[in-house]
Formats: structure tokens, C-alpha cells, sequence
């Protein structure tokens, strides 16, 4: 089967090995400059010149034609896209797919909305990998994966929701919590996909066991995980540490932010996708 997933960069995925498989970049701009993110972008030198930055900055999500040019000549396409609830992104990839299965009858394609970002898109990419090695049709592979989609979930950690709040994905309220020192703003991607605040943490220490006591009280019992982070390696390893002294024989990887959540989960973000 010609089969090819397609997510966008919020994913923090820029390659998936043993399938065919692309990224189509978000782009963070300023009123100065656009970052494009793809794999050519340094996340750290973009940060430092945000944080540096004084003027407006935001996001734009893939056009259909992004969509489009990724889906290249597959018969069969699966996208993954960030929470239509904050992101134009799912849109434009159904978009895409109508006008692709319009130009081409015999194709399909098939738009997965997240409702989540980050980690827990790569568990989806990941399963849907699965799915296609094992020779699974198309119509099969999408009523197992909407059914995994159900119990798969996304917590973060983030010292900053100012651009968030800037760009109007969270209030300025919630914001305002996240901006005092040391308090981390605990959360999890809701059901309706937007971020649901659920703890303020003095400290990194005591933010990372609320995420395992959150993680526990969602169903983990030491399935797979993903952990993403924002210049902030450490937290995520001793997050992952906390984790494995409970269940040590977790399958899990570290990556760093890309750029989109470099943006919004900003230095010190991390996240983790998981099985519930
Ligand atoms: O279309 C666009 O311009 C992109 C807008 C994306 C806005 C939200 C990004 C959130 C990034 C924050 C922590 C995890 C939140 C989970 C929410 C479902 C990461």
C-alpha cells in the first residue's frame, strides 16, 4: 500500500523512520522576521531573539497548498495536525484532502485532529506506523487509530504562557500566574483541545511529580511515553527519571521543542504524551 503520514511541525517530529512520511512547517513571525519551521531552523538563536524582541510576534499555520505539496503521489495519506480548536492547521489539511481526492478518485486521504499537540502526535504517528506494518487497510487502520486516539493524552509543565496569552490561545489571567518566578503552570490538553490549567507549582521539582500524579490518575500505569522540551534538557531527563523509579521498564524518548512549541511553550516547557 502507497501509504504516507503527513504531520505538521508542532509534532516535534522532522523525520519517521521505516515510512514515508513528512513534516509541514508552521512559521512563527515577527513584524522584522519569519522563522520557518523546518529543519534548517536554529530554535535557539529563535528564542533568544523573541525574548529580545519587543514588538508583535505570532503564528501561521500550513496553507492547503503546504498540505498538498507533502501529500506528494500517495494513493493513501494520513495528516496529524495540532488541535483545531487553537490552529487553522486540521482545516487546512481537510481542505487539502478534498481537493486532492477531487483531482485524484482513487486516493484517500484521511485528517486526524489531535485535539492535543507535541508528544502525543508522535504516539499517533507512531501507532500509525504500527498499523501499516502490519498490512491493515486503509479503512481498518483509521477505526483502530481514532479508537487509540481515545486513550492517549498530554500533560505540560511551561514558566511562561505570555505568548499564548499574546496571541489569545489561553487568558490573560491564566498568563499572568505562569509569569510570576518559579511558578510553573501544570496543565493538560483538555477534551475539547484547548489547555486546561490544572496546578501551579513553586518550583520544577514539585511540578514534575505533579505531572506523575496527574499521568497515574489518567491511566498511566508505565505504558509508552514521549517527553518534549524547550531548552531544557534536564527537566525533561528528571521528569523521565521520576517516572522510571516508578516504572522502570518505560519505553521513552526525549526530543526538543521545534519551533512552533518553542514559541508557545516557551524556554523551560515540557511536555509528555502518554498512554492512558
Ligand atoms: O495556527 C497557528 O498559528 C498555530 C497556533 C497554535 C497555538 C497553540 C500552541 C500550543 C503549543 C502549549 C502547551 C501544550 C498545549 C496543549 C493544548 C491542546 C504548546
Amino acid at each position: 500500500m502507497n501509504v504516507k503520514i503527513v504531520a505538521d511541525s508542532s509534532a516535534n517530529l522532522p523525520n519517521l523512520s521505516g515510512v514515508s512520511y513528512s513534516c509541514v512547517p508552521l512559521k512563527i513571525v515577527t513584524d522584522e522576521r519569519e522563522f520557518v519551521d523546518g529543519a534548517a531552523l536554529d530554535t535557539a538563536a529563535m528564542v533568544s531573539y523573541l525574548e529580545a524582541y519587543k514588538g508583535r510576534s505570532g503564528t501561521a499555520c500550513p496553507s492547503v497548498g503546504d498540505w498538498l505539496e507533502a501529500f506528494g503521489d500517495a494513493e493513501y495519506v494520513f495528516t496529524i495536525a495540532i488541535t483545531s480548536n487553537l490552529s487553522g492547521c486540521h482545516n487546512a489539511a481537510m481542505q487539502a484532502k478534498a481537493v486532492y481526492e477531487e483531482q485524484y478518485p482513487q486516493r484517500r486521504v484521511c485528517c486526524l485532529d489531535t485535539l492535543s499537540t507535541g508528544p502525543e502526535m508522535v504516539l499517533i504517528a507512531e501507532k500509525l506506523r504500527e498499523f501499516i506494518d502490519e498490512g491493515l487497510d486503509f479503512d481498518a487502520i483509521e477505526e483502530k487509530i481514532r479508537e487509540y486516539m481515545k486513550k492517549t493524552h498530554l500533560l505540560f509543565s511551561l514558566e511562561s504562557l505570555e505568548n499564548l496569552a499574546k496571541n489569545g490561545r489561553v487568558s490573560k489571567v491564566a498568563a499572568k500566574a505562569a509569569g510570576i518566578l518559579g511558578i510553573r503552570v501544570v496543565g493538560k490538553a483538555s477534551d475539547e483541545g484547548t489547555l486546561q490549567q490544572l496546578h501551579k507549582c513553586r518550583g520544577e521539582k514539585k511540578a514534575l511529580s505533579t505531572m506523575l500524579e496527574e499521568m497515574e490518575k489518567h491511566g498511566f500505569t508505565g505504558g509508552k511515553i514521549r517527553l518534549a522540551h524547550g531548552l531544557n534538557e534536564k527537566g525533561a531527563e528528571a521528569l523521565l527519571d521520576l517516572i522510571k523509579a516508578s516504572y522502570p521498564d518505560v519505553e521513552a524518548t526525549i526530543v526538543p521543542f521545534s519551533g512552533l512549541c518553542c514559541f508557545y511553550a516557551e524556554r523551560g516547557g515540557i511536555m509528555v504524551g502518554y498512554e492512558g
